[in-house]
């Protein structure tokens, strides 16, 4: 029998090789639990695709509301930026987690005490691909639809605009066991999937293939 998938995303046709890219991530702060196992599948899976620590930035915003905004003006700003190490990216709004990954302390994991330094190689330059990170989990009113609905127009204009793909890594849940399962957190006995992974190797594709296409 054939181990093709029916549902999800089958594996890529070729390994695409990430080691050129330059990835940014933002995420939301909204439901921490869940993005924090997503960002962190994230940055495992980009790594394995041979992105490098110094070349993924992670930012951060407070909810999906604020990911079109913070996306298209984080790229546009990288696509003022030459291609050289600067120590000044990582400064300001950047997260724990990237702090974690991109301090000198390499056995330090998401969960552990949040360093408060911040990376001296982070690279500038234009970013590759974009993923845009979030968890709306639907409550009592209808707030969750309206920004599902903006947030996903949103990042579709952000990429058909600025010409960088933007991966759309929000979770639209209508339970808390919806979302936890997609972040590979889930309870009663399943524990699902982490979409963060998918997201990377998205991202790490589409870069590779729309710099052929352009
Ligand atoms: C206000 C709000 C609510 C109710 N729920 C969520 C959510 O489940 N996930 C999320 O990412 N953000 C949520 N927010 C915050 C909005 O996205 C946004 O930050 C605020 O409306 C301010 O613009």
């Amino acid at each position: 029998m054939s181990d093709a998938t029916i549902k999800g995303l089958p594996p890529p046709p070729v390994k695409y090789d990430g080691s050129n890219q330059r990835i940014l991530i933002v995420h939301a702060r909204w439901n921490d639990t869940i993005i924090q196992a997503l960002v962190s599948g994230c940055v495992a899976k980009l790594k394995e695709q041979g992105v490098k620590e110094e070349n993924i930035v992670i930012k951060t915003v407070p909810g999906s509301y604020e990911l079109p905004f913070a996306t298209q003006r984080l790229i546009a700003g990288s696509q003022t930026q030459s291609s050289v190490n600067a120590p000044s990216l990582l400064g300001g709004s950047t997260s724990n987690l990237v702090n974690l990954l991109t301090s000198d302390d390499t056995t330090a994991q998401p969960g552990q005490s949040p360093s408060t330094s911040t990376s001296s190689t982070a690279s500038t330059g234009p970013f590759s691909a974009a993923i845009s990170i979030g968890c709306l989990i639907k409550g009592s009113t209808m707030h969750f639809e309206y920004i599902c609905d903006a947030v996903t127009n949103g990042l579709m204009r952000v990429q058909l605009d600025t010409g960088v793909p933007v991966i759309f890594g929000v979770l639209t849940a209508l339970t808390d066991d919806q979302a936890l399962e997609r972040a590979g957190l889930g309870r009663k006995g399943n524990k699902g999937h982490n979409h963060g992974e998918d997201w990377a190797l998205a991202a790490v594709e589409l870069a590779a293939q729309s710099a052929e296409w352009s």
